[in-house]
Order: structure tokens, then C-alpha cells, then sequence
């Protein structure tokens, strides 16, 4: 995968910027990178918050050459990515939780998008990334729960030394991702940096189910397609789709 970066002032999403140029026949490695969106979109219909100047709004296409069924592993590659960038470009340390959110001291830092669509030469992804720069990227309300690169490393971050770091980061987890033992190995790389693989106690709000479903219980590891193993009352539960959060035990 040879990233092609295309720069933009503002798009509605630069995820949707990529999926139009994927429907128009792009090539594998083309990629947006935006100074603001209009109408940047997480999971489920929810808005990514990104204001001009204060995130990195980037988002590239993938035609992976994998069975489709270890797909989920590109959100997993991202994160991977986005985490060595994080360290190497902006000096902040980060854990991951399952399955799209990194975390820097128990704070979401960036958000990750990924979305199956049909191109004419074939199915292919759309991996969307969101960092969160400075405080000014997300609403004053968010305070409590997310944060920016400025805030945790007490530095002005610099958008093209991440991106740097981010491009050539996804380049190595992706092309380990075509190789006969690379799920493997991004599991268990994704499990060394994640608390949230195993020994957690979580709530999930099955995400299949559309949302009604919550079941409480504690992670046990991964599948090999990405899947969370949750201990519950009533047995293992493999989690595909939805939101984790961490509880914290009671006091007894
Ligand atoms: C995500 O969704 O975390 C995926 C976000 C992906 C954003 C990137 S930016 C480039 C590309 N283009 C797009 O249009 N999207 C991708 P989810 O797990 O559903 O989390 C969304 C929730 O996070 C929202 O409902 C808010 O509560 C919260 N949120 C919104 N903006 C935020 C921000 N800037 N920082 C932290 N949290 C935010």
C-alpha cells in the first residue's frame, strides 16, 4: 500500500471524500486529509466533532486481500498505526479500547471509522481516523471524557510529523495483516497495548442486536477475527459489534 495524500481546506467527511473517489475507481493507498469537516461521522450515526485547525481528519482507502471475515482487523490495524504515531509524532502514550477508541489517561484522544463499501472493482474499505489535537476539538461538554495530544504531552502538536508517523505506521500493520501469521500477530499486539483484552469488568451494549442488549461481565482476550471474549454470568459471550465501557467494581 503506497499512501497518495490529497489536502483539503474543509470537506463534509473525509471519509466521504474517499468513498466518492473509491466508487470513481481509485487506487489502493489514496487518502484525504482535511483542515475541518463539515459533518465528520463516527459509528452509528453519531458526529465526530471537528473544528478547523484543532484535529487531524484523515481518511485512506484499502482493498484488503484477506478474507472478508478477519475485516474487522483493519480497525485493530489502525489503532495499532495510530498508536506508534501518537508515541513517535506526539510523544503521548495511549490504551486501547475495543474495538475503535484510543485512549490517553482514560480519555478518548481519537476515534476510528471503518466502512465496507462496493467499488466497481471490487469491495473495499474506507479507514477514517480522528485526532483530537488540542482541547478545541471536541465540545466543552466532552471535557470529562476526551482529550488532545496538546493536553497530554503539554506541547503544541505538529499535524504532519503524526501524519508522517500515522502513514508509515499503517503501511507496516497493514502489510503484516496479508501475511500467513498476521492476524495473529496484530492480536496479540493489539492485546499488549489494550487493558480493556482481558480482566476488565465492562458493561457492552451489543451493537448487533441494535442496542438492546447490555450485559455486564469481564474480558477475557480476543478472537482471531477481533471479536472480544466477555465472561458473564452466563458464559463466554463473543462480542462483534457495539460500545465497552469499563465499570468500576462496587465497593464491598
Ligand atoms: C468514533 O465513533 O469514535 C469514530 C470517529 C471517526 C472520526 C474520523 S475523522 C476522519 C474520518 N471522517 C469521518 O467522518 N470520520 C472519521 P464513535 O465510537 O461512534 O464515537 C462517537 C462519539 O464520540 C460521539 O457520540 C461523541 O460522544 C464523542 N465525540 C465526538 N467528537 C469527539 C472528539 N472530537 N473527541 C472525542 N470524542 C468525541
Amino acid at each position: 500500500m503506497k499512501p497518495r495524500i490529497l489536502r483539503y481546506e474543509s470537506v463534509t467527511s473525509t471519509n466521504s471524500e474517499v468513498a466518492r473517489l473509491a466508487v470513481e475507481g481509485a487506487e489502493e493507498g489514496v487518502g484525504v486529509i482535511a483542515d475541518e469537516q463539515t459533518a465528520g461521522r463516527g459509528r452509528l450515526q453519531r458526529a465526530w466533532s471537528s473544528p478547523k485547525g484543532a484535529g487531524l481528519y484523515f481518511s485512506i482507502l484499502l482493498r484488503p486481500r484477506i478474507p472478508t471475515d478477519r475485516w474487522p482487523l483493519i480497525t485493530f490495524v489502525a489503532a495499532l498505526a495510530t498508536s506508534d504515531a501518537l508515541l513517535e509524532g506526539g510523544s503521548v502514550t495511549t490504551d486501547i479500547k475495543w474495538p475503535n477508541d484510543l485512549l490517553a489517561n482514560e480519555r478518548k484522544i481519537c476515534g476510528i471509522l471503518a466502512e465496507a463499501i462496493e467499488t466497481p472493482t471490487g469491495r473495499a474499505v474506507v479507514l477514517g481516523i480522528g485526532i483530537n489535537l488540542t482541547n478545541n476539538a471536541f465540545p466543552q461538554d466532552l471535557l470529562g471524557v476526551a482529550t488532545s495530544v496538546a493536553s497530554e504531552s503539554g506541547r503544541q502538536p505538529e499535524r504532519e510529523t503524526i501524519l508522517a508517523a500515522l502513514l508509515s505506521a499503517l503501511a507496516r500493520w497493514y502489510s503484516l495483516l496479508h501475511e500467513p501469521d498476521g492476524a495473529e500477530k496484530i492480536v496479540a499486539a493489539w492485546a499488549s497495548r489494550s487493558s480493556y483484552a482481558r480482566d476488565k469488568l465492562v458493561q457492552v451494549i451489543n451493537g448487533v442486536t441494535n442496542g438492546d442488549e447490555v450485559l455486564q461481565g469481564i474480558t477475557r482476550g480476543i478472537e482471531n477475527d477481533g471479536a472480544l471474549r466477555v465472561e458473564t454470568a452466563q458464559g463466554i459471550q463473543l462480542i462483534r459489534a457495539g460500545d465497552v465501557t469499563s465499570v468500576r467494581p462496587a465497593r464491598v
